[in-house]
């Protein structure tokens, strides 16, 4: 992925009569608090949120209202939500630079989400193929979960974002939040920018260590092919040595080498070298020669991510403060977008 792409330019057509107020692109993204991060979360998400810092005006956030969509035990999702967060400031999230928060600390997401909810035909929510996913494994199936698309939509309208990078399996929902602002534009006049999904290219897809035809990922019931950021060097070693491979010896990205494919992407993900050099520097060597340079590479890569999430997670009080400013910056934005939608869809206004 080229530094232009991530860093979208600022001429971005917002529609007639919405003034853009904001002099740099506004970039806004929310991951669910989920425990620990693994690589493919790191390389496929994290580090393009990073390199988006600086060029652009970028909101951060906890998705924890969409987290309860499915049923949670409380006391793990108030860990989560601070372990979550001390990984993202040990990735390079910067406070300084983008506004980090927690979804349910702005008033504002939900209040959106039943205005634009109130005119979004069912029909759009029923087709979603997460809501089809996940209400299959579940044995009763909360309305959130059904709703789940329009807060998301609310999320992104609400900052009137121009570019959401996420990942392939959330495209869907982006373009539901086009069809959503497109609607209430045209039902009641010109209000949202229709936001553009952004998808990174580096480490798009990366694959578990131990079955490489399925992506890495934490419900994987095999956790050995799972590196998570915070692992200990030895167990990173491990996991990576122990890498399911496929026969011949060669160190060679192909279609009919998918273990060797993946330790390549990531590989080239975590040095920056290109797949092709690394093929040259290994060529002749055997696997166990590349499969050692490949766990020196994640382990010195992750090893500084690692060492700043223990420092950031004993500092409870430097997470809150990280939260309140953040809410504090989201939350004059909201409450503009909130009062301005309230006014179209004919709401009076709240006596001061
Ligand atoms: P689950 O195990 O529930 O499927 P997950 O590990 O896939 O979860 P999410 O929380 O759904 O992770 O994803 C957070 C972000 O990380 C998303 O932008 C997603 O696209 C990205 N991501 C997740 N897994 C990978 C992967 N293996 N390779 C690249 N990007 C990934
Ligand atoms: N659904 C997303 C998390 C999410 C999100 C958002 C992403 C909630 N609201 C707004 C981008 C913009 C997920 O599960 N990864």
């Amino acid at each position: 992925m080229s530094n232009a792409a991530i860093q979208p330019a600022p001429a971005v057509a917002l529609p007639a009569g919405v003034s853009a107020t904001a002099a740099k692109p506004i970039v806004l993204t929310g991951a669910q608090p989920s425990g620990k991060l693994h690589l493919g979360n790191y390389l496929g998400a994290v580090v393009n949120w990073d390199k988006m810092q600086g060029a652009n005006e970028c909101f951060y956030f906890i998705a924890d209202q969409h987290a309860i969509t499915v049923p949670k035990v409380p006391a793990e999702l108030r860990k989560n939500i601070y372990s979550c967060l001390a990984q993202y400031l040990a990735c390079g999230l910067d406070p300084q630079r983008s506004h980090i928060f927690a979804q349910s600390h702005v008033v504002g997401h939900t209040e959106l989400a039943w205005v634009l909810g109130c005119s979004c035909p069912l029909g759009w929510l029923e087709r979603m193929t997460q809501f089809k996913d996940k209400s299959r494994k579940q044995e009763s199936v909360g309305a959130g979960l059904l709703y789940y698309p329009i807060l998301m939509a609310a999320d992104i309208l609400l900052y009137n974002a121009h570019f959401v990078p996420v990942g392939e399996d959330q495209k869907q929902h982006l373009e539901i939040t086009r069809d959503i602002a497109e609607k209430f534009n045209r039902d009641y006049s010109p209000t949202f920018n229709v936001p553009e999904p952004f998808i990174g290219e580096t480490g798009a897809r990366i694959m578990s260590l131990q079955n490489p035809e399925t992506k890495m990922s934490k419900s994987d019931p095999n956790q050995n092919g799972v590196v998570f950021l915070i692992d200990p060097p030895d167990v990173v070693r491990k996991k990576i040595q122990s890498a399911v491979t496929d026969s011949g010896g060669e160190v060679r990205a192909a279609a009919d080498k998918p273990g060797i494919t993946n330790l390549l992407s990531i590989f080239s993900a975590v040095t920056g070298q290109s797949v092709a050099d690394l093929e040259n520097e290994f060529a002749g060597k055997g696997y166990g020669d590349f499969k050692r340079a490949v766990a020196d590479a994640v382990i010195a890569r992750l090893e500084p991510v690692r060492l700043r999430y223990e420092e950031f997670s004993k500092d409870t009080a430097y997470l809150d403060s990280v939260l309140k400013s953040g809410a504090e910056a989201a939350q004059r934005v909201a409450y503009k977008t909130l009062s301005k939608v309230y006014r179209k869809v004919g709401f009076v206004e709240r006596p001061r």
